[in-house]
């Protein structure tokens, strides 16, 4: 657990250091059981901060000496922090010097030093470089490394750490060292030391500037036909760099290691970068198309924080987001540049708004609902949410639109020309890019622009059209408001961009002419809503419009329109813009699964299932076109034909039964499948892959699309005993040459129940039991099986028995107990509250091991006062159960605490 931390920490409190560190110089001495660290640093007064103590954090370190320019000096030891009063007057800076030692074999946390298969990692973000040594472990304080490792040769013949290797040799009794530097000043978050039996796949490459670059991939031995793609994307991402953003590779070596403990997907380590082996191993048989697609952008992400978080870094933890969000709206741009197509980019970014939408509007709307720059947190770790990634990326794009995409990379040089080598604030982004382009809407409207990063909450737009046909003319209402989130009970109006189109009723696109204007203009524009209202008059329209708002989802916000079935139709058929298309089908299927989660007329069957039919004619028909439609993209296709998840149809009801909206869902999926039999039969035949493998967008689209086809083929054939489609099925996953192929038709047939998913999940087993990723993914099937009669949870109870289990391992227990508990919501919301027992005596066993990723499991049932009766009480129960535990660590507890304050 951590020392002296329990209570929250304010933004407004940030005060500047009251000490610098200019130079550290690390000697590790590295041992499972006891590894010394020796840290010597140049230490110099703030003489902009007033005269204190210096106080070093430190925590489970076993503290041996402290010296001050060479001589003993007297120190305390309070709250886990190294306290030095008496330190040499003037601000001449002074060497001090602290030698500790911690035992990284112990460390479960992962955070900090540990060790791995054999192997040393560090994971320092946010707080873990003060488990290596007392440090100013604050991101505002930069300084100059130097570091030396010595280990035994046999043990770690490979010994790595940032910037670069200067010198190495051997050393007595089968030791070794190697010393390494970092030309960039960095903030101790930064650093990263790797030691072990590694081998690299390595790369020469010559930057556009002319310079030569050494690029490595580090992997356990046996792993390297497995690091080509990840090889390939950190080229793809060092070249998008510089022709995008004029930003070049500033190390003569960058590295990537992969491990398979890590509590996340990836760290940004400077010119080391620490990967989980999820986000770097890919083979085709191995991986499927969405893990080759991850692993882009994730080396992406990482590769970008170089600038976006490493040359500029953020001044305290509250300014999160600024690394954050811009660098994950830079890889989402990356991948939509590699995607191609327009089509492609347009998947990629309906795949990006649902999971803001699935998992970052039910934040915005639970307990732990924070603004995108926080103002208090207990436990920093527990702020890497998908509101400051993804939501902090969304407020990236709409800067982005409000300034256009050249005026972007004006904004982008203007911030680092000011901020090059600095640690600074999500404001200086925001001012920069207003600077750069003062005639902007972003410019004009700055500070009420500002309220997405100060105020929670996701924004609710209401557009209301009127068409009068004797003036040919339409006026569009638009209203927006935020509902409270915790202490923020009112909210002040957001800037809105809102790019929105006309659609005539026979679909053709209107040319958009405002009241007032000459002329009219183009077929799209963005409108910019930056008070309670905006009212838009539309001159020469001819006959009533469907609107088309939002397009690209050009803000975060909840659009609400009374479209009638009709228009919706209409825009799915005609829409220019592709995410309206899709949305629009969403729309759809949503208004037909509340309706009928409302509709008690519709009874359930003896297993929970609802027997009578849901789908309105007008909606198979459409989704027949749609699959049927020679011009559309397979990706397109397959997710127009996916219907909304549970959690994304939970959020639209007051009060949710969470069975209820499982019957829906399954009886409406049903139903698709059996409707369109005939049609998905045909979509399976046509995209079928012949040729070599490959993961580009075109071809994983056409997987996709070939998986929820055989998925829907099997479903319908479970309702009418037919045996063909499994049996294609089974002769598929056992021939396929691809995992992507494999596993869509093992999960066809685990989805379905059909008697075969057993063998098919016994062979798999076989086949791959040596490759973690792979087993990973077999865990995670199962858990996220439908329920069948409740045999969910005691299949995961006994998986959990399985020898290759084990909760220590992150990647296994999110495949298994996160796959259940979170992505399961028709098995894990049991009647008879099992699933919330078996949640809060995994949150508490898990918290003694590794308080990150326990806390990560403790959000499963933030939404928890939405539920009905009786889930709603047995979640309460689950949640004070876990709160009344007295040795939580601060992680679970900030998140239990926060879920029953909220009723
Ligand atoms: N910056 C890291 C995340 C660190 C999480 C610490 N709990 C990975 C990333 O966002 O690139
Ligand atoms: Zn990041």
């Amino acid at each position: 657990m951590k020392e002296g931390q329990a209570t929250a920490i304010h933004r407004l409190d940030y005060a500047p250091p009251a000490y610098w560190i200019d130079t550290v110089d690390l000697t590790f001495d590295l041992d499972p059981a006891k590894t010394r660290v020796l840290n010597k640093m140049r230490v110099r007064r703030n003489p902009d901060a007033p005269a204190q103590p210096l106080r070093l954090d430190g925590e489970e370190l076993n503290l041996a000496r402290v010296l001050v320019n060479g001589a003993g000096t007297s120190f305390k030891l309070e709250g886990g922090q190294l306290v030095l009063e008496n330190l040499p007057e003037g601000d001449a800076p002074f060497e001090l010097e602290i030698f500790t030692t911690c035992a990284p074999a112990k460390n479960t946390q992962l955070s900090g030093l540990y060790v791995s298969g054999d192997t040393f990692f560090t994971q320092c973000e946010a707080e873990g470089f003060r488990r290596i040594t007392y440090f100013l472990d604050r991101p505002d304080v930069m300084a100059s490394y130097s570091v030396l490792l010595r280990a035994d040769k046999a043990a770690c013949p490979v010994l790595l750490s940032n910037g670069n290797l200067v010198e190495q040799g051997a050393l007595p009794e089968g030791r070794h060292f190697a010393r390494w530097q970092d030309p960039h000043k960095k903030p101790c978050y930064l650093f990263a030391l790797v030691a072990g039996k590694l081998v690299a796949r390595e790369q020469q490459i010559i930057s556009r500037a002319g310079q030569p670059h050494l690029l490595q991939v580090y992997v356990r031995p046996g792993d390297l036909g497995k690091t080509e793609h990840a090889m390939n994307s950190l080229m793809a991402s060092i070249a998008w760099d510089e022709a995008r953003f004029g930003l070049s590779l500033d190390l003569e070596r960058f590295m990537i290691v992969a491990t398979s403990d890590f509590n996340m997907g990836a760290m940004e380590n400077k010119g080391l970068n620490i990967f989980n082996t999820k986000y770097v191993l890919a083979s085709e048989a191995t991986a499927t198309d969405a893990d080759f697609a991850h692993i882009e952008s994730v080396v992406g992400h990482e590769y970008f924080h170089n600038w976006t978080g490493n040359r500029v870094t953020c001044r305290d933890w509250f300014q999160l987001s600024l690394k954050e969000g811009l660098t994950v709206f830079r890889d989402q741009e990356f991948s939509q540049d590699m995607a191609g197509s327009p089509s492609a980019r347009a998947v990629k970014r309906i795949e990006d708004v649902r999971v803001l939408r699935t998992a970052q509007f039910p934040e915005d709307a639970g307990p732990m609902a924070h603004p995108v720059r926080p103002d208090s947190y207990v436990e920093i770790n527990n702020f890497y949410t998908v509101t400051i990634y993804e939501k902090g990326a969304e407020v990236v794009r709409m800067q982005h639109n409000l300034v256009g995409r050249k005026g972007f990379a004006r904004g982008m040089k203007l911030y680092f020309e000011r901020h090059d080598g600095q640690a600074v604030t999500c404001d200086d982004f925001a001012q920069a890019m207003a600077d750069a382009n003062p005639a902007s809407p972003l410019a004009l409207h700055l500070d009420g622009f500002k309220r997405w990063y100060s105020q929670a909450g996701t924004p609710r737009v209401r557009a209301e059209g009127a068409y009068d046909a004797a003036t040919q003319r339409y006026t569009l209402t638009l209203t927006q408001s935020c509902p409270a989130t915790p202490g923020q009970p009112d909210k002040r109006p957001f800037v809105i961009p809102v790019e929105l189109g006309l659609l005539a009723q026979d679909g053709s696109a209107l040319p958009l002419q405002l009241e007032g204007e000459a002329a009219p203009g183009t077929l799209s524009r963005t409108v910019v809503l930056q008070e309670a209202g905006l009212t838009l008059s539309f001159v020469n329209v001819p006959s009533a419009p469907v609107p088309s708002l939002l397009r690209g989802f050009s803000a975060p916000v909840i659009l609400e329109c009374d479209y009638s079935d009709a228009e919706l139709l209409t825009l799915l058929a005609h829409d220019s813009d592709a995410f309206n298309r899709w949305e629009a089908s969403q729309r759809l299927a949503l208004r037909i699964a509340t309706q009928a989660i409302a509709d008690s007329a519709l009874s359930t069957g003896a297993e929970g299932q609802i027997d009578s039919k849901i789908l309105p004619a007008s909606y198979i028909e459409a989704m027949r076109s749609v699959l049927r439609h020679p011009g559309l993209d397979a990706a397109f296709k397959e997710l127009v034909l996916t219907l909304p998840s549970e959690t994304y149809i939970a959020e639209q009801l007051d009060v949710v039964d969470p069975q209820r909206v499982h019957a829906v869902r399954e009886a409406m999926r049903q139903e698709l499948a059996a409707a369109l039999q005939a049609d998905w039969a045909w979509a399976w035949e046509q995209h079928q892959h012949t040729g070599a493998y490959r993961p580009d967008a075109a071809s994983a689209g056409r997987r996709a699309l070939a998986g929820l086809a055989l998925a829907m083929l099997c479903l319908a054939a479970r309702a009418s005993g037919d045996t063909v489609w499994p049996g294609k099925a089974y002769q598929r996953f056992k021939d396929a040459g691809n995992m992507t192929d494999r596993f869509n038709a093992l999960s066809a047939l685990v989805a379905s129940g059909h008697a075969l998913a057993q063998p098919a999940l016994a062979r798999f087993h076989q086949l791959f039991k040596d490759d973690a990723l792979v087993i990973d993914k077999w865990f995670a099937l199962q858990a996220g099986s439908p329920d069948r009669g409740g045999n969910v949870l005691p299949l995961v109870r006994q998986l959990m028995q399985h020898p290759q289990f084990s909760l220590k391992n992150p990647n296994r227990a999110r495949s298994l107990i996160f796959s259940y508990c979170n992505a399961n919501p028709g098995a894990f919301h049991r009647q008879d509250a099992a699933g919330y027992v078996f949640w809060s005596e995994r949150v508490m066993e898990l918290d003694a091991i590794n308080p990150q990723v326990a806390a990560r499991l403790a959000r499963a049932l933030d939404r928890w006062s939405k539920l009905a009766e009786p889930w709603r009480t047995a979640a309460r129960e689950a949640i004070a159960r876990v709160a009344a535990r007295p040795d939580l660590s601060n992680d679970v507890r900030e998140v239990v605490t926060r879920a029953l304050a909220n009723v």
